[in-house]
């Protein structure tokens, strides 16, 4: 394990940006309308139930730094979640419709894993800082994952990636949706099994040896197995959903929700439908990515926790929406 990775520093989770603060402002509602959001993105959701679950780590095998205790009870009340993370296709659409430019449009650049990196060599702008892994990319945005010889039209049913939180929240406000709060989104990945470590139960393979989820098999961050079938992004639906019918909740790409991080959120979090702390500087990110491994990242477990600041973009994380009404 990296000394970053001790320390609570995710630098396998995500770049950060720091690019400073441009909240979601670009969508073009003047030329477009609204309207085609309802006939040009389909969002599966399934109903997540009310109830009650101990919210966090129960092995004490969370990073200090991330803030994964104290394990506490939380109550929710039940809501509408997307069955999957938002994929290309369904991006494209509201680009389309909108007209909007994600960040990583705008600075004209966003994060690749190295392995996954397509383009000119006059496009590699530099390596992230103690995280060689990660390249910063001209011309790498969700339409083009790698860099400029990559194009998402030709995974339109893979999760959209290189979107901030900014960007997701642009695309909830078209759609009428939200993010989800944290302590929705691990209760809905935690499918009503009570305290295990992941999301379908305290193994990470099936009984046959099965891959579960999309994560990284090998030695971090050079050589890639693959053998759960992926090195880079999955299409959605690929593994086995939890009990609540929801794909991919761990591993395959990070899902961004609507929380501020704070790792002392836990010991004062109210019961009833936690909405994250109040302020902060980064946003609270989960699931883990196919670049997560046990030697170095293990935060494909459901409790748990990283974030980034809300204009970081790269090419492992994305987000899946709730509806905004009650179930
Ligand atoms: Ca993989």
């Amino acid at each position: 394990m990296a000394e970053d990775d001790k320390t609570g520093g995710s630098p396998c989770c995500g770049p950060q940006g720091g690019r400073g603060d441009s909240a979601a402002r670009r969508v073009d509602s003047g030329t477009r309308p609204q309207a085609l959001s309802a006939l040009a993105v389909k969002h599966q959701e399934v109903l997540i139930p009310a109830g009650t679950f101990s919210m966090g780590d129960a092995y004490g095998e969370g990073y200090p730094a991330d803030g994964e205790v104290p394990v506490h009870e939380v109550r929710l009340d039940s809501f509408r979640m997307d069955t999957t993370a938002v994929t290309n296709k369904m991006f494209a659409a509201f680009i389309a419709a909108s007209g909007y430019q994600t960040e990583a449009e705008l600075y004209g650049s966003s994060a690749v894993f190295h392995l996954l990196v397509d383009t000119a060599k006059e496009d590699i702008l530099g390596l992230a800082a103690g995280a060689p892994w990660w390249v910063n990319i001209r011309g790498a945005d969700w339409a083009h994952p790698g860099g400029r010889n990559t194009s998402s039209e030709t995974v339109p049913d893979h999760p959209v990636v290189h979107v901030s939180h900014n960007d997701a929240l642009a695309y909830c406000q078209w759609t009428g949706r939200r993010l989800p709060t944290e302590a929705e989104w691990e209760y809905a990945a935690r499918g009503g099994l009570a305290g295990r470590r992941y999301a379908w139960g305290n193994e990470l393979h099936g009984l046959a040896g099965q891959h579960l989820c999309n994560i990284w098999q090998g030695q971090f961050p050079v050589s890639n197995t693959s053998e759960d079938g992926y090195l880079g992004t999955a299409p959605v639906r690929s593994f086995a959903p939890n009990a609540f019918g929801l794909y991919e909740v761990s591993g395959n790409v990070w899902e961004w929700c609507s929380d501020w991080f704070d790792p002392a959120y836990y010991g004062h979090s109210p019961e009833a439908n936690p909405p994250g702390p109040r302020k902060g500087t980064t946003r609270i990110m989960r699931g883990g990515s196919y670049l997560c491994h046990s030697s170095y990242c293990s935060r494909y477990r459901v409790a748990a926790r990283s974030s980034n600041t809300s204009d970081s973009s790269s090419g492992n994380c994305g987000f899946r929406t709730v509806s905004v009404s009650a179930s």
